[in-house]
């Protein structure tokens, strides 16, 4: 029996530009016709009709419920199957994975990725293409326009749907597949990655390492991967039980956050410290890597990967080409030319890399906000990252630390940090960057403090595959020493608006190469006030998240 109720539409006051999906308050998804307004956008945009979609989540709060309310949906909607995850969980890149492997029409993934989650936290819904990769803006603008347009919804009455055993289900005429997340995730890595050289490293007596899941969804991959298929210790991966609410941490896998992984690898005594620590966000994209006393900046990370790629089974005869997104450090573009590697700059966020995945002219990528890839899915991957790095420390026998001042001492070191004045008011927001876009003219030239300004732009990106046009996608500001500023507002936030400073001094000399970061980005710091006059647009003295 199918029933159409008619709903009062509840049109979206806007969206988030810098994601695939809609990323909102909880309480703002739990408001009644909300999420079903969004999701009935999708099927109408997507014609999902007779096809099948794959579809799970980080865990957070309001997983299961707008799970069961998703999959009522995809019934009344005509969708043939729909492939979910054993109780509702799925990571992003395992979404993207099977997507790709069962060569199904897109998925549906529920998460807020890095954001906080619980009653008082964040939700979101993501929406991926038939590759696997985050819809794009196309899409995205064609389901917030629907959005506004609807004035009903399709909903299969019926009661809860049981997803905790591992079996087919029927729901009217559409079928429900309730998938193992874990295993065919964990497969492909075992192909990509010499797994037997891990295992070495591994169950050796001369190191040790530790993930922290943060308590979000990637604790079950971690565990399979790390302890069971690669012999780590059982206690190796940290919080690894997805909870509702994260147990209150904030599952975004930087210094500021991860705070237990931090503690030990820098203040921890000689027993608690371990060689190697990673940590990952909610819905397990994204990866931080540590080392004794040492953080590896995902910038360098992305131009490491690169430089070592050969040694990794899956990147064995060669890389096509390498992209990062513009505000990210250009310490690849510099391993790139060495490799004589196309190099692209994107836009943030990961849907600009997947038509340059699926084109074949780049093998991998990655951001400054700790995610990397490649063109195994069409996601940013955490545990692909740790996996990456394990395999490299395996071949090389190196520290984490050497491993990195090697790679500096052959390319140079990108001094990197990214400054966040988060909840800010908007309007205040747009003035600031409005500003600053108005002075662009009359930078070209000048100098601060020894640092000239060679060239500063609004960044505008054409797609080199399709030609789309990305405008305004941040202010950079390339100084003749290397150095770049780059200003931007971000679209992930849910509160107010975030303004998110970038800065990059580049140092060729070796013996100039062991400064902390801090120091070597001082006058930075001060030339980032004097141009963006951040402190005078908003009334903040200083950020609240340095990373
Ligand atoms: C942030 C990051 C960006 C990332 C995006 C989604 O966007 O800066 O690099 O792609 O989050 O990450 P913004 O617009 O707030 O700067 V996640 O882990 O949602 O999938
Ligand atoms: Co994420």
């Amino acid at each position: 029996m199918m029933s159409m109720q008619s709903v009062n539409t509840i049109p979206f006051p806007d969206q988030n530009p810098g994601t695939s999906g809609l990323r909102k308050k909880t309480v703002v998804f739990q408001q009644s016709h909300y999420l079903e307004n969004f999701v009935q956008s999708i099927f109408n945009v997507m014609n999902f009709s007779g096809k099948t979609m794959v579809l799970g989540g980080d865990g957070r709060f309001y997983n299961r419920q707008a799970i069961q309310i998703i999959l009522r949906m995809a019934a009344a909607n005509g969708l043939a199957k729909i492939i979910v995850g054993q109780d509702g969980l799925l990571s992003t890149p395992a979404v993207s994975h099977l997507i790709r492997k069962r060569g199904v029409a897109g998925g549906i993934i529920l998460s807020a990725s890095h954001n906080p989650g619980g009653s008082d936290g964040d939700f979101g819904v993501k929406f991926n293409l038939a590759n696997g990769g985050p819809a794009t803006t196309s899409y995205t603008d064609a389901v917030f326009e629907e959005s506004g347009k609807i004035r009903q919804y399709s909903f299969f009455e019926a009661p809860d749907i049981k997803l905790d055993t591992q079996t087919t289900r029927q729901l009217g005429d559409m079928e429900i597949e309730v998938v193992d997340p874990v295993v065919e995730y964990a497969d492909l890595m075992e192909q990509l990655f010499d797994f037997d050289s891990i295992r070495t490293l591994l169950t050796s007596d001369k190191f040790t390492m530790r993930f922290d899941a943060m308590h979000a969804v990637s604790g079950p991959y971690a565990r399979e991967i790390f302890e069971n298929r690669l012999g780590a210790a059982v206690g190796t991966v940290l919080n690894g039980v997805p909870r509702e609410d994260f147990a209150g941490v904030h599952p975004d896998p930087n210094l500021v956050h991860a705070t237990q992984l931090v503690e030990m690898m820098f203040n921890g005594s000689g027993a608690n410290q371990v060689d190697f620590a990673a940590a990952s966000d909610g819905d397990a994209d994204r990866s931080m890597i540590l080392g004794r006393h040492f953080f590896v900046s995902p910038s360098d990370s992305l131009a490491i990967l690169t430089a070592n790629a050969h040694l990794i089974p899956a990147y064995r005869s060669g890389l096509l080409g390498v992209a990062r997104s513009m505000p990210t450090s250009t310490a690849v573009d510099r391993v790139a030319a060495a490799l004589n590697l196309n190099c692209y700059e994107t836009p943030t966020g990961w849907k600009h890399f997947g038509n340059l995945l699926d084109a074949s002219k780049i093998t991998l990528c990655g951001e400054e906000s700790f995610g990397m890839g490649s063109d195994h899915i069409r996601e940013k991957d955490g545990i692909w990252t740790v996996l990456f790095w394990l395999n490299l420390l395996a071949e090389k026998q190196q520290s984490v630390e050497q491993l990195v001042r090697d790679h500096w001492a052959e390319y140079g070191r990108n001094y990197y940090c990214r400054h966040d004045y988060e909840a800010i008011d908007v309007e205040q927001a747009n003035r600031f960057i409005e500003a600053l876009r108005a002075s662009l003219d009359s930078l070209s030239g000048k100098s601060f403090a020894g640092y000239r300004v060679q060239s500063c732009d609004d960044f505008s990106y054409v797609d080199p595959v399709d030609g789309s046009i990305s405008e305004h996608q941040g202010v950079r500001i390339l100084f003749a020493n290397d150095s770049r500023l780059v200003f931007r507002l971000s679209g992930t936030g849910t509160k107010g608006a975030t303004v998110r400073i970038y800065m990059e001094k580049y140092e060729a000399d070796q013996r100039k190469q062991g400064q902390g970061t801090r120091t070597a980005l001082k006058e930075l710091g001060v030339i980032a006030q004097q141009i963006g006059k951040i402190s005078q647009y908003t009334g903040r003295r200083s950020p609240n998240v340095v990373t």
